[in-house]
């Protein structure tokens, strides 16, 4: 049989890389770098390879399955969606659009067609109650940048190409290949960095594999972030190495600033950094110094009760140093599809709004249109009118993914009625009534629709499907637009062509005009997502406009260039990509002021003897890759890592087994011994926890690991993002 080969996207992480996938026949033979993808240039990581696992893994779901006489049981899509239809509209009709609720997980973000649709069917539910992982990741980012720019996504991310200095925070991109940053061959780019003279610094609790590749390590005390990162702007103030340059017209509220952080001398939060005074003024005047600098912080600045004031700090110390917007600095992506920055007129526009409602039982504002995913089990728990009865889960895993696991798993077997669009049953899907199962990877076509603007470089990439779907196998797009009509009262038997057309045209009418008809005539040639994605390349910074720039992108000029389209270094952005209201940078918004002054209050409160931090690996991703033989070989990843000294504190010893408890659970662990942790902190990855009954993971439940989630506080959270605070829980550690 003859061997082919297809370009593919890998859809797993945030480095996007380009991927190609050798086959014979229906058999994956092979799955390597594609070494001319403009973008990714033929770097991949184990996960990569593994979609060859992830496509023949005989535990993912290729059928539905409905619940009968309490047992999950495969069924037709016909008779899956018309037990949607039985159960799901009276709930609606009784008990209102809020009894529902909708999870939407980490894989949405990844997929075209998830993406593009869920808020299809969000806006069929018309419910309040929409959780996602953001608010277990990124919301405080999203949050501050939104403050900033005026746009939840406006997120700067390092030039790592051009930048001469990089301080990286609470992120191991050598592991997670970045996040908010996508940046494939992250490795590669910072030897490159060092190799041009350069200096990489990474602060961060653990010694990690960044740290590792690195110029200088600092071992932070976890939650220390705000301090180390306002001592830094302290000193920027002080010393007078503020420089604002070409932003200075553009930028509001820099004496606010300055007022703000002048309590947080170096001298007075070093000790709860554990980083020494003189260290963090070096920090900042190098970072003032060098012409070309970048700071980067990532997740673990934002799960902690100070995320949104840490993102913050982060955007403040790169404008305040003249490095925002500037080569080899902090830059903005400029997406060809799909970015709201590049919509509309540029420079200014409506900012965003936080709290237009809140959650019911505490109370959480809405952020982006969601509430913390930690208040889910409560909205389900607690009667009354609002009260979460149903729920849908797109591609998300809470009973792993989110603190207290076993209390939502609870409340999950109370619900009356819950949908799962998952290929697997899983911890979470396993208390699904149906569950209703995506495509292989690799019989999807993809195309990026949230990582370009988050790029170290411009590029449009789009790769079809390898495989053809297995007959009657929807794409989820259909899926999510069958639901939605089920939803709209339209019914299961709904035509989800014609609805599709219904609802674009109505978009394209409040934008277009009279102009909509013939608009709908020129994307003629494609359907769904495909649809979607040729008039946002047409319509985007790049595009044709439909012929009025000759030359310009289109998804059939995307398609045919199986590399993908090389569209050039970061370039310029300010103050074109501004949405604020007053057309400024917004360097100083209120809400983030006033709660950096909590910080205060905390500064003096006594560090407990022994903390618990998570951490990633890369054979290993979030909750859903442990049944896949290629990642799950080799030594067992979920351990405990404890230094030396803990260990004989706590009388526990390399490879035994123990017990870690905090005041809000308590989980079984197998202990590795490390010195690149500091006395006083462990860690344990999240996403395991694989011993559920009733889940089908065979292979991962043969060493199912410890969810440390089990041991996080529900009720702790960034109280101006609703993120989880997910890092520096008060632990003991005893052996077992
Ligand atoms: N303690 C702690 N907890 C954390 C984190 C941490 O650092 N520490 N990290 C947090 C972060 S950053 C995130 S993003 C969340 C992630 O948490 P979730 O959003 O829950 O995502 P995953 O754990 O990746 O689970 C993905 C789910 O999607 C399903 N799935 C996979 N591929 C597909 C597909 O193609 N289609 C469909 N329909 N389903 C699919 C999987 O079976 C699984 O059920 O976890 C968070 N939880
Ligand atoms: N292999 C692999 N890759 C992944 C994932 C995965 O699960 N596995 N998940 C993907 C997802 S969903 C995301 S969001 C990204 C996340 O990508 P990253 O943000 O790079 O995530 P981590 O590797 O968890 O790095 C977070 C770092 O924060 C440190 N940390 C913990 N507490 C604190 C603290 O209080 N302060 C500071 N400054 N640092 C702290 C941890 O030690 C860790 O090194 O990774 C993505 N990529
Ligand atoms: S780094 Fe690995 S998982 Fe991430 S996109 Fe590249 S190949 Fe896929
Ligand atoms: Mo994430």
């Amino acid at each position: 049989m003859t061997e082919r080969t297809h370009y593919r996207i890998c859809p797993l992480c945030e480095a996007c890389c380009g991927l190609r996938v050798h086959t014979e026949g229906a058999r994956v033979v092979a799955v390597r770098g594609a070494e001319d993808d403009v973008f990714s240039r033929g770097y991949l990581c184990p996960k990569g390879v593994a979609l060859k696992d992830l496509h023949e893994d005989p535990d993912r779901l290729r059928t539905p399955l409905v619940r009968r006489e309490g047992v999950l049981r495969p069924a037709s899509w016909e008779d899956a969606f018309a037990e949607v239809e039985r159960r799901l509209p009276p709930l609606l009709a009784e008990h209102g659009r809020d009894a529902v609720g909708l999870t939407v997980g980490n894989p949405s973000a990844h997929k075209m067609g998830l993406l593009l649709y869920f808020s299809r069917l969000a806006k069929a539910l018309g419910t309040k109650n929409i959780f996602s992982a953001s608010t277990l990741d990124q919301m405080p980012k999203q949050l501050s940048a939104g403050l900033m720019f005026g746009h939840w996504l406006s997120i700067p991310v390092p030039d790592i190409e051009r930048t001469r200095w990089l301080l990286v925070i609470g992120a191991n991109p050598v592991v997670s290949n970045g996040s908010l940053w996508t940046v494939p061959d992250f490795r590669g780019k910072a030897k490159a960095l060092r190799a041009r003279g350069g200096k990489m610094i990474v602060v961060d609790p653990r010694r990690t594999e960044t740290a590792a590749v690195a110029d200088e390590h600092h071992t932070l005390r976890p939650g220390a972030d705000v301090y180390l990162l306002a001592a830094m702007v302290h000193t920027l103030f002080d010393e007078g190495l503020v420089r604002t340059g070409r932003l200075t017209p553009h930028l509001s509220g820099i004496d606010d600033v300055g007022a703000a952080v002048r309590p947080f001398a170096p001298e007075r939060v070093a000790a709860r950094c554990g980083v020494p005074a003189p260290t963090l003024r070096r920090l900042a005047r190098e970072l003032a110094a060098h012409e070309r600098a970048a700071v980067y912080g990532r997740i673990g600045t934002c799960t902690q009760r100070f995320g949104s004031v840490n993102s913050w700090l982060v955007d403040v110390l790169n404008a305040l140093t003249g490095h925002l917007d500037e080569a080899g600095g902090a830059m903005f992506p400029h997406a060809a599809a799909f970015a709201a920055n590049t919509q509309g007129a540029p420079g200014r526009g409506r900012g965003i709004t936080t709290g237009r409602h809140a959650s019911r039982v505490s109370g959480a504002p809405e952020v982006f249109g969601e509430l913390p995913m930690t208040v889910l089990a409560e909205e389900i728990e607690t009667p009354g009118p609002g009260q979460v009865r149903a729920l849908i889960t797109v591609a998300s895993n809470p009973v792993l993914s989110a603190p207290g696991g076993a209390r939502l798993s609870k409340a999950l077997e109370t619900l009356d009625f819950m949908v799962s669009l998952d290929i697997y049953l899983n911890e979470t899907t396993r208390h699904a009534d149906v569950i209703l199962p995506g495509l292989s990877p690799l019989e999807d076509s993809h195309y990026d629709v949230a990582f370009p603007q988050l790029s170290f470089r411009n590029h449009a990439r789009y790769s079809g499907p390898v495989f053809a779907p297995p007959d009657g196998h929807p794409a989820e797009w259909r899926t999510l637009l069958r639901l939605a009509a089920i939803a709209r009262g339209q019914g299961a038997q709904a035509d989800v062509d014609a609805l599709d057309d219904q609802l674009l045209e109505a978009e394209l009418r409040k934008l277009a005009g009279d102009a909509a008809p013939p608009l709908m005539q020129a994307l003629a040639g494609h359907r769904g997502p495909e649809r979607l994605l040729d008039l946002a390349l047409r319509t985007g910074p790049f595009g044709d406009l439909f012929g009025r720039k000759p030359g310009g992108l289109t998804l059939e000029r995307v398609q045919a260039a199986p590399g993908g389209v090389d569209l050039g270094e970061l370039a310029a952005r300010l103050p074109e990509l501004l949405r604020t209201p007053s057309g400024k940078i917004e360097l100083a918004p209120p809400s983030l002021l006033a709660d950096l002054q909590h910080a205060l209050a905390e500064l003096e409160v006594p560090a407990p003897p022994l903390v618990v931090i998570g951490r990633r690996d890369v054979r290993s991703n979030n909750s859903w890759m442990h049944n896949l033989p290629l990642l799950a070989k080799g030594p067992f990843r979920g351990t405990l890592q404890v230094h030396p000294d803990d260990a004989a504190r706590c009388g526990v010893a390399d490879g035994g087994a123990a017990e870690l408890a905090s005041a809000h659970g308590r989980v079984p662990v197998q202990v590795e011994l490390s010195d690149a942790l500091p006395p006083g902190v462990v860690s344990l990855p999240h996403g395991w926890g694989h011993d559920a009954p009733g889940a089908r993971l065979a292979l991962a439940a043969e060493r199912p690991g410890a969810n440390l989630n089990e041991l996080l506080d529900v009720r702790a959270r960034d109280p101006l993002s609703g993120n989880a605070v997910l890092g520096g829980e008060a632990v003991t550690l005893r052996p077992r």
